[in-house]
């Protein structure tokens, strides 16, 4: 299937610059294409994942994918897609960023395939060195203001206003396409929605300045990624926690594996068609699986392991899905202290110095009931558990036996509240 006909089908284009043009080039040809990210933070998060992916698809289908690490662009700041000016970051912030993400692009594309292996550029390495009269006389000159204006990003800037740094932003963008183009051959540059008005300026750019005297012009292709929307109006990636991070430590890939899990049963199978690399016709197969076992969630779970094995690997998804079960069953017992962290990172938790307490004083020293009449009542009754286990004895001391690795006891209340005893 062309390249092209698989990513409508997936919907995962939402404009091009030419489509059938650009359908005749990729069928000609390997060819080269880019996306750029601003190093703005120290991680990329799930909505940046889209055009990584889309990358990964176009090297999947032979072609050679640049992923441009924007460190000169990034100490100015792209006004797409935001209504205010952006505060700038100093120059080692920057490039400690830029490291950051760089690493983290390298363990999704990949950089070791042969003829189309990946390219990694840093746009700090042209944009740091243009003069100010070559900025101005040799590539401001290809710029009308007029034409700068009527671009969304700048238009919807300027009743409340837009610095000069953050107007300048598209034409550093169209000096990295061109210079890819020359320097790469790279013809096409995708991005999200957002990146439109970028884009086409640069192709704008390519064609002024490389358009030959007899008439042949230079082409070269954009093409974005929608934006994901959620069936119940919230904004996708995000939790009650903040974004969800590709980087481990930010969202520990347990999180990571109950963020796509509890995805909404009316965007699972559009999900996997935007983020997964399964076949539509296997896709297919387990739209029906959703049609007649609901409750199975097996899409659900298909989404989890297929993106968590995606962004951090096989390994790590086996510990998510274990904590994940261990967290179902209640039997805590298989969990080592590291699963327990990434397992309990949500709940309540307590330091507690003296570690050998009786249990009701735990109970009380902890929060966990709210007196020691409370706290007898509660293990009378049957509803506390240590570390999985149920606990009736109301003389019960605190042991070594009941700390796992000597860091952690897990106490419930009930039928599902948790709390986390850490201990010093
Ligand atoms: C810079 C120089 C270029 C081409 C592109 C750029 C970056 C572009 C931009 N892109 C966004 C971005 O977000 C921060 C990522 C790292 C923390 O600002 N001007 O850099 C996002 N991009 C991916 C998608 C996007 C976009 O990286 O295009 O739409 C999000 O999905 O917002 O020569």
């Amino acid at each position: 299937m062309h390249i092209l006909d698989e990513l409508q089908k997936r919907d995962l284009i939402q404009q091009t610059t030419d489509d059938e043009g650009l359908r005749k080039h990729l069928e000609e040809n390997v060819v080269t294409l880019y996306c750029g990210f601003d190093p703005t933070a120290d991680s990329l998060h799930i909505g940046h994942l889209l055009p990584i992916l889309m990358l990964k698809r176009f090297q999947k289908a032979g072609h050679r994918p640049i992923a441009l690490i924007g460190g000169g662009t990034g100490m100015i700041g792209d006004p797409s897609g935001r209504s205010t000016e952006r505060s700038l970051n100093s120059a080692e912030v920057v490039k400690g960023y830029s490291d950051s993400i760089a690493q983290q692009l390298a363990k999704i594309i990949e950089f070791d395939k042969g003829e189309n292996s990946a390219v990694a550029r840093n746009n700090h390495e042209w944009l740091s060195s243009i003069t100010l009269i070559e900025f101005l006389r040799d590539i401001g000159k290809h710029f009308s203001v007029n034409y700068m204006l009527a671009k969304d990003s700048v238009e919807s800037r300027l009743e409340n206003g837009i610095s000069f740094t953050e107007f300048s932003y598209m034409i550093m963008q169209s000096i990295d396409f061109e210079k890819l183009y020359k320097e790469e051959n790279c013809t096409l540059q995708i991005g999200g929605s957002d990146q439109w008005g970028n884009i086409t300026a640069g192709k704008e750019y390519i064609r002024r300045r490389n358009s030959q005297e007899n008439g042949e012009e230079a082409e070269v292709f954009g093409l974005t990624v929608p934006l994901i929307t959620k069936s119940d109006g919230t904004k996708f990636g995000k939790t009650a926690g903040g974004a969800v991070w590709l980087d481990p430590e930010k969202t520990t890939p347990y999180e990571f594996y109950q963020f796509w899990i509890n995805t909404d049963d009316r965007d699972v199978i559009r999900f996997m068609k935007y983020f997964t690399f399964l076949d539509l016709g296997e896709i297919e197969e387990l739209e029906k699986e959703l049609e007649t076992a609901p409750e199975k969630r097996i899409p659900h779970k298909r989404l989890a392991e297929e993106m968590t094995k995606l962004i951090h690997g096989e390994e790590a998804l086996q510990q998510a899905q274990k904590i994940t079960e261990a967290l179902f069953s209640g039997e805590l017992n298989s969990l080592n202290a590291d699963e327990i962290e990434q397992g309990f990172k949500d709940v309540p938790s307590v330091t507690i110095e003296d570690k050998e307490l009786s249990l009701v004083d735990l109970l009380v020293n902890a929060k966990i009931s709210s007196s020691k009449r409370q706290a007898r009542e509660d293990i009378k009754n049957g509803a506390i558990y240590i570390n999985g286990e149920r606990n009736q004895e109301l003389t019960y001391q605190m042991s070594e036996a009941d700390r796992i690795e000597d860091r952690f006891t897990i106490i419930r209340r009930g039928k599902k509240k948790y709390f986390l005893i850490r201990y010093q």
